[in-house]
């Protein structure tokens, strides 16, 4: 009898991603190198490639504009529109960003771009809306092949998404592909999304704050060092009927991957397996790294192989979703220790 090829785990991407490219960020100041660059997706494409026996890179379906509409802002999808139209070698980098209640802007009038926007270092341009558009298709497709009974998914999304709120980007990010993915699978069950990236995920926190059947989790550096400053905080547990269903993870400066796991394991797992979800959405940050020029944790590749078996031994269905991780040369290899590390934990790799 012929023994069943293992199953290859789909890795959604879109070529048209790559036409964002950011140029600068001001960061403290400096004007430096976007940190958000094309070369992190081609690494990744590369190392998913070599190991064509466990990965099937696909194209994702187009995202309808109401699943875009359901989780963010019609302004901010019309900002982003107007941005559209600027010259092909300009990126708009907001610099006045009014105290107005949130949506007094004009999002036909670029110069009105501040008021969807919290930082400095997430740049629009005439490319932003398609790349962050494929960008948020790879995560719903991710979540779509799970609700027909695959067990894990990878979006590779670039522009990245767990920082972005319904009226605001920022971060880097534009739509919140986490969150679309979260959005998807609520319809069949409960979902946690897990946020490992090194950054708090603000925005996938406050888009299911007050919801009940979405559990968010974040492990992260201390805000009051590290962007995004002014949240992430044990505090903020979630509101209304969402009271207790938020939980932010202060780590603590410099933490290896030893002692990551372990308060992991502490604090994230049993909260997880109490709530009992269906569906464990990963926001997958590789920022964590011990070579990252942003984040200052220590997780080295075999780390990241750890904490994917780790997670997949919970037995949810996957969808990781990329977010951050800024040391392009080993993106590619860290992704797929991660990847390999979730198909051990789930099973698929016997
Ligand atoms: C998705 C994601 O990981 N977004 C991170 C946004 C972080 N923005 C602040 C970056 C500050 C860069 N500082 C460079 C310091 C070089 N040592
Ligand atoms: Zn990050």
């Amino acid at each position: 009898m012929a023994v069943p090829a293992r199953p290859r785990t789909p890795v959604f991407f879109n070529e048209l991603q790559l036409e964002f490219k950011p140029r600068y960020e001001w960061a403290f100041g400096e004007k430096i190198t976007h940190p958000e660059t094309t070369a992190r997706a081609e690494s990744i494409l590369a190392a998913v490639g070599q190991a064509h026996e466990d990965f099937d890179i696909r194209v994702p379906a187009p995202i309808p504009a109401s699943a875009l509409r359901g989780l963010h802002s019609m302004q901010l999808l019309n900002l982003y529109a107007a941005a559209e139209q600027l010259p092909g070698d300009k990126d708009f980098h907001p610099t006045v960003f009014p105290k107005l209640k949130r949506g007094e802007g004009d999002p036909t009038n670029i110069h009105q771009a501040g008021a969807y926007c919290f930082d400095s270092g997430t740049p629009l341009n005439a490319q932003t809306l398609s790349a962050a558009t494929w960008s948020a298709a790879c995560a719903r497709a991710a979540a779509t092949t799970l609700r027909k009974g695959t067990k894990l998914a990878y979006a590779l999304s670039r522009p990245p998404g767990h920082h972005a709120q319904r009226d605001l980007f920022g971060g880097y990010c534009y739509f919140n592909n986490a969150g679309i993915a979260a959005k998807t699978l609520r319809r069949s069950g409960r979902v946690v999304v897990l946020d490992i990236d090194f950054h708090h995920g603000n925005g996938t926190q406050d888009l299911f704050l007050r919801d009940d059947k979405v559990l968010t989790i974040s492990l992260h550096g201390d805000p009051r060092e590290y962007f995004p400053f002014f949240c992430g905080y044990a505090s903020e547990v979630g509101e209304g009927r969402g009271r207790g269903h938020n939980i932010n993870l202060v780590l603590e400066s410099e933490i290896d991957g030893a002692h990551y796991l372990a308060a992991f394991e502490a604090h994230a797992l049993p909260a997880i397996e109490l709530f009992e979800p269906d569906y464990l959405v990963l926001a997958a940050g590789l920022d964590t790294y011990e070579r990252d020029p942003i984040g200052n944790f220590k997780l080295t590749t075999e780390d990241f192989f750890r904490l994917g078996e780790r997670i997949g031994a919970i037995g949810l269905p996957v969808a990781a979703i990329q977010e951050g991780g800024y040391y392009a040369a080993h993106l590619g290899r860290n992704a797929v220790a991660l990847l390999r590390g979730l198909r051990a934990g789930l099973g698929l790799a016997d």
